[in-house]
């Protein structure tokens, strides 16, 4: 499934490894405690975000992505967070236009907005992102 030879899919899987390992939730999408795997992919117009959740204190994750969503296109930035508080790590995009950042945060992962704000200006720099080409 990997791209392993694309640079510039290693080159992302780099920067969410490291965006990812500075929280103590970080990563934990089902929000049972662990931390999950998670890649980022470039596919025709969008990002495309890869989840392996495994829930249940033995199970490894198997490799196989349970979460399979298109969230934010080319020029976004992407991040995660818990954003509503749940424990559950948060996907986000943050798109500039011409109202300045508009953050977008998908709470449930279902690949849609479940929080939308415009916060910030052209030229701000949003903390506790990585942006991707
Ligand atoms: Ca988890
Ligand atoms: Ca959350
Ligand atoms: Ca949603």
């Amino acid at each position: 499934m990997l791209l392993r030879n694309n640079s510039l899919v290693e080159e992302i899987q780099d920067s969410v490894a490291s965006n990812i390992s500075g929280g103590v939730t970080a990563n934990d999408f089902n929000g049972d405690g662990r931390s999950d795997l998670a890649l980022i992919r470039p596919v025709p117009g969008a990002w495309q975000w890869l989840i392996d959740t495994v829930p249940g204190p033995a199970a490894p994750p198997d490799g196989i992505p349970d979460i399979v969503r298109n969230y934010g296109v080319p020029g976004d930035f992407l991040f995660t967070g818990d954003y509503n508080g749940d424990g559950s790590t948060d996907i986000g995009f943050i798109r500039l236009g011409v109202g300045g950042l508009q953050w977008n945060i998908d709470t449930d992962l279902d690949g849609l907005a479940d929080i939308i704000q415009n916060y910030g200006v052209f030229g701000d720099t949003p903390s506790a992102l990585n942006r991707f080409p």
